[in-house]
C-alpha cells in the first residue's frame, strides 16, 4: 500500500486555493494515486454546521468566539476525516489548516502567536503537514478575485471579504512569515502565475516528495 500524504494550500481569500487543490488532484489520480480533497472550515458534517456559523456575516462573532469555532473545526477533521485518509494511504489535501489560524486569527486579529501555537497543537493532535503550499499573491488580487467570483454568484461578501485592506496584507504578511520560519515544509508559490504553471509546479513538488 502506498503512504499517505498530508498536503495543505494557504494563503488569502481569491489566492487560487480550491481551483489548484482541484486540479492537482485530478492530475495525482491520473497517475494512480488515491487523493482527497478536503477544506476548514469544514471536512466534516459538524465542521460544515461550524463553517455556516463562522461565514455568515448576519452573525456577530466575538475574535474569541471566531477562533476556538475554527479549532473546534478543526480538532473534528483531524479525528474524523484527515488522520485516518492518511493512515489508509491516502494523500489528503486540504485548503485550509493550522497555518489560517497563525495568519487570520494571530496577523490578522492580534491573538498571540505562542498562545495560538499551543492550541493549534491540542486542535490538530499534533498532525502536521508533510508539504504545505502557500499560493501568494497581492491581498488585492485576491480579492478582486474573489468578487468577481461572487459577483458572477450574486452572493453576499462573507465575514473576512468585509475586513479592511490592512487586514488581508498582514494575513499575506502571516503566510509569508510562517514560510519562512519553516522553509523544510511550506513552498510559497506565485499565484499570479497562470493555472496551469502554478499546478505544474506543485505537482512536481509533490512527487518529488512521494515515498512509493
Ligand atoms: N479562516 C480563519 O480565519 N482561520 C482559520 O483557521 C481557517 C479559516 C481554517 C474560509 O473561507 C475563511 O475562513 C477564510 C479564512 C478563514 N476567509 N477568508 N478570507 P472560504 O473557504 O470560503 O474562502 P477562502 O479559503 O478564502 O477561499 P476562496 O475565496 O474560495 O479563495 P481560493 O480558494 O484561494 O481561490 P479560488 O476559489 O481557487 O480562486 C478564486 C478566483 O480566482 C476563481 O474565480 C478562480 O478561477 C480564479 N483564479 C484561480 N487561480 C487563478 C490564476 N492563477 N490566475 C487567474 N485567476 C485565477
Amino acid at each position: 500500500m502506498a503512504t499517505g500524504m498530508f498536503i495543505t494550500l494557504e494563503g488569502v481569500e481569491g489566492s487560487g486555493k480550491t481551483t489548484q487543490a482541484a486540479l492537482v488532484a485530478d492530475l495525482l489520480r491520473a497517475a494512480g494515486r488515491r487523493v482527497s480533497v478536503t477544506h476548514e472550515p469544514g471536512g466534516t458534517r459538524a465542521g460544515e454546521a461550524i463553517r455556516a456559523i463562522f461565514l455568515d456575516p448576519a452573525i456577530r462573532l466575538d475574535v474569541a468566539a471566531e477562533l476556538l469555532l475554527v479549532l473546534a473545526d478543526r480538532a473534528q477533521h483531524v479525528r474524523e476525516k484527515l488522520r485516518p485518509a492518511v493512515a489508509a494511504g491516502e494523500i489528503v489535501i486540504s485548503d485550509r489548516y493550522c497555518d489560517s489560524t497563525v495568519a487570520y486569527q494571530g496577523h490578522g486579529r492580534g491573538f498571540d502567536l505562542k498562545l495560538l501555537a499551543d492550541l493549534n497543537r491540542l486542535a490538530s493532535d499534533g498532525m502536521r503537514p508533510d508539504l504545505t503550499f502557500v499560493l501568494d499573491c497581492p491581498a488585492e488580487i485576491g480579492l478582486e478575485r474573489s468578487r468577481a467570483r461572487r459577483g458572477a454568484a450574486a452572493g453576499a461578501p462573507d465575514r473576512f471579504e468585509g475586513e479592511r485592506l490592512d487586514f488581508h496584507r498582514r494575513v499575506r504578511d502571516g503566510f509569508l512569515a510562517v514560510a519562512r520560519a519553516e522553509p523544510d515544509r511550506v513552498i510559497v508559490i506565485d499565484s499570479t502565475a497562470p493555472r496551469a504553471a502554478v499546478t505544474a509546479r506543485m505537482v512536481a513538488e509533490i512527487t518529488a516528495r512521494m515515498v512509493p
